[in-house]
């Protein structure tokens, strides 16, 4: 690998890039195995694995169960992109982009699958009509910090956090562009955070719920190894408040621990039933 590069007219596809998650990059999209997926008790089926992206909603579903919304059951599977099952059949009839999270709804006459996950937080919030304000400004700023939340993370997670902790080497420039471009979403958050408890008014939203995975977890130090100390993560006072403050929540803790693909005693690879998680060794 040498630092510079003239790009030829035209790009083909002639070796990986040799970066961590190169033997699931590819430049087509579709299926590359038959592979139904399987089905369980609950109304809402759950396909993913516990990411970031992951993670935001079965958050939303716990919090959802914990406010007393019974449809919220559901059946978490574990979809382990590193082994490329978001390339089976089944997965790719649910999220023609192969990516997790994917949801299928089958409350209704006729099963609704929705993809991206601030879609899926949407549409969730929409159903039970909990965690979106229904009107006004409120709903407006709601929306706002969602679709920013959905439009920023790729910068952070697919820019600062791929060159800095996935890339085959750790080039310069790249890792200088992108933890600029963090460095200055941090403190879009920090601003306006310092003005406000929440992301958007009328308190806890699918907003805090979407960012809080990406952002709060990076100003916790829980992102990309030690990302925390290079981005001096402790500046950013108000994400940090916020962020300790949503962590403490029962069900963000619940949310978090499901489709894990660590073997840890506190995780879960699948989620079935609420009891599930009495059985996990938690201190
Ligand atoms: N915009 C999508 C991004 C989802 C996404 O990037 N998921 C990653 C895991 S965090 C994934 O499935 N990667 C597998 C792959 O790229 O093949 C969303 O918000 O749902």
């Amino acid at each position: 690998m040498t630092d510079t590069y003239t790009p030829p007219a035209v790009w083909t596809w002639d070796k990986e890039s040799g970066g961590k998650f190169a033997n699931i990059n590819r430049p087509v999209s579709g299926a590359t195995h038959d592979k139904a997926l399987p089905v369980g008790k609950h109304p809402l089926q759950l396909y993913s694995q516990g990411t970031p992206n992951g993670v935001k909603v079965t958050i939303l579903l716990e919090e959802l169960l914990a406010a007393g919304h019974e449809g919220a059951e559901y059946d978490a599977w574990l979809i382990e992109i590193g082994k490329g099952d978001q390339f089976g059949s089944g997965f790719v009839a649910v999220n023609p982009n192969s990516k997790i999270p994917a949801l299928m709804d089958r409350s209704g006459p006729t099963p609704q699958r929705v993809f991206e996950s601030g879609a899926i937080l949407m549409y969730l919030a929409e159903k039970f009509s909990a965690f979106l304000p229904t009107s006004g400004a409120a709903r407006a700023e709601c929306l706002s910090w969602l679709f920013w939340q959905v439009g920023s993370a790729p910068y952070l997670g697919g820019g600062f956090g791929h060159f800095y902790a996935y890339a085959p080497e750790k080039w310069e420039y790249p890792i200088n562009r992108f933890a600029m471009e963090t460095k200055r979403q941090l403190d879009v958050l920090d601003k306006h955070l310092a003005q406000h408890d929440h992301m958007a008014g009328g308190g806890y939203t699918i907003a805090d719920m979407a960012i809080w995975p990406w952002y709060g977890a990076l100003a916790l130090g829980k992102l990309y190894g030690d990302a925390g100390t290079f981005l001096a993560v402790h500046e950013y006072k108000h994400v940090q408040r916020w962020a300790r403050q949503i962590a403490a929540r029962p069900t963000v803790k619940r949310g978090r621990r499901v489709n894990s693909t660590s073997d840890a005693p506190d995780m879960l690879r699948e989620r079935h039933d609420a009891s599930d998680f009495d059985a996990l060794n938690i201190d």
